[in-house]
């Protein structure tokens, strides 16, 4: 039996709401915390295969969700393109210098070797599953450019000029980094990953007129190429607004994640039948328990005869309950 996410997504089934959440996998639930307490190497432990399946599976043992999402990051691929990764307590991740050689001259077998745990980590998910999907991801070109070139988030320190300083180089980077992320998400369905996520998660930082060189070509390759495996893909173009409609015609992805800027009716119309993923603004869920119930019903009624997974506008806070997640799901699942 097909499970029910991969459902909604190819069959555009309306009468079942899927439900899973961005970034349920580590960072609010104690379980989690637990793991992370004592393995302190952020790196390390997206490359443990047994502890990343477990930490993928902690969501599930307590929640009915539709589907796991792999437990890694999507900075493994600068680091298996041979940049140093760091995750300081408090900053958030640091990049060392980006050598152009080392990244442009990377042998996919030497990827795939150093990221090889994440792929096992997926096979050994994907035997404790029924029913259920397994989500495998990537970021994005442009993002992970980002990151790379930036060395640290974007939160704290960017500047788009700094960024895109010489045409050529951009090029050849966007262009390695398109074959790379096609071949870690291959892997990872190749490992059992059912559906694949593309997190573009800065790009709202580009302007208009970079959109379609940064964000809609480059993801638009990749998407094609996973979809050739017979995989769907959810892009989350996050923050870039009123463009939603021309990224989802550029690129065309089975399935598209909202961000909470985005109005629920105005978009439906919008998007003529791409099944739609997400909005739910995360800083509601730190709130009382009927402005909760309003906000999910909003979604629920708004996508009532249209293709839609429940899930949130971006990852699930830190602070949030995870009885927070438990009453959520409740209203999804009673829903008439
Ligand atoms: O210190 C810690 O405990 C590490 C916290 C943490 C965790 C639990 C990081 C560091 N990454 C992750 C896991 C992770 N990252 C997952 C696991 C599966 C899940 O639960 O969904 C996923 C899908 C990601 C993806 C990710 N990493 C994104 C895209 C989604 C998004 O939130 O926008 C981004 C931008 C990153 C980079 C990253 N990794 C970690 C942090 C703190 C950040 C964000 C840094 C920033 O704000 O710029």
């Amino acid at each position: 039996m097909e499970a029910k996410l991969y459902k909604c997504i190819k069959d555009g089934k309306t009468d079942y709401t899927p439900i899973w959440f961005m970034r349920q996998a580590g960072r609010y639930l104690p379980e989690f915390m637990e793991i992370r307490k004592k393995n302190p190497d952020f790196i390390k432990l997206c490359l443990n295969d047994r502890l990343s399946a477990e930490i993928s599976l902690q969501p599930i043992r307590r929640f009915d969700l539709d589907a796991v999402i792999i437990f890694s990051d999507i900075l493994m691929i600068p680091y298996g393109l041979g940049q140093k990764v760091e995750f300081k307590k408090g900053i958030g991740p640091i990049l060392g210098d980006l050598n152009f050689n080392v990244i442009l001259n990377t042998k996919t077998k030497d990827f795939i070797e150093k990221l090889s745990p994440i792929y096992k980590a997926i096979t050994i998910v994907k035997k404790n599953l029924k029913n259920k999907n397994l989500i495998g991801f990537a970021g994005a070109p442009w993002t992970l450019l980002l990151y790379m070139l930036n060395k640290q988030s974007p939160k704290n320190n960017f500047d788009i000029n700094k960024i895109i300083k010489s045409k050529s180089l951009m090029r050849d980077l966007i262009l390695k980094l398109e074959d790379i992320i096609f071949l870690h998400t291959k892997e990872q369905v190749n490992a059992g990953a059912d559906v694949i996520q593309i997190f573009d998660s800065w790009a709202g930082l580009l302007p208009k007129d970079k959109l379609s060189e940064y964000c809609y070509i480059p993801t638009s390759k990749i998407v094609k190429n996973i979809k050739s495996l017979e995989v769907p893909v959810i892009c989350f173009p996050r923050g870039i607004g009123d463009n939603y409609s021309d990224f989802c015609s550029a690129v065309k992805p089975s399935c598209i994640s909202i961000d909470y800027e985005i109005d629920p009716k105005q978009i439906k119309e919008k998007l003529h039948g791409t099944p739609i993923q997400g909005g739910l603004d995360p800083k509601i869920l730190l709130g009382p328990k009927e402005e909760i119930k309003k906000n999910v019903e909003k979604y629920l009624d708004a996508f009532k005869d249209y293709p839609y997974i429940f899930n949130l506008g971006h990852g699930v806070l830190p602070e949030t309950k995870p009885e927070t997640i438990e009453y959520i799901i409740q209203i999804v699942r009673n829903k008439k």
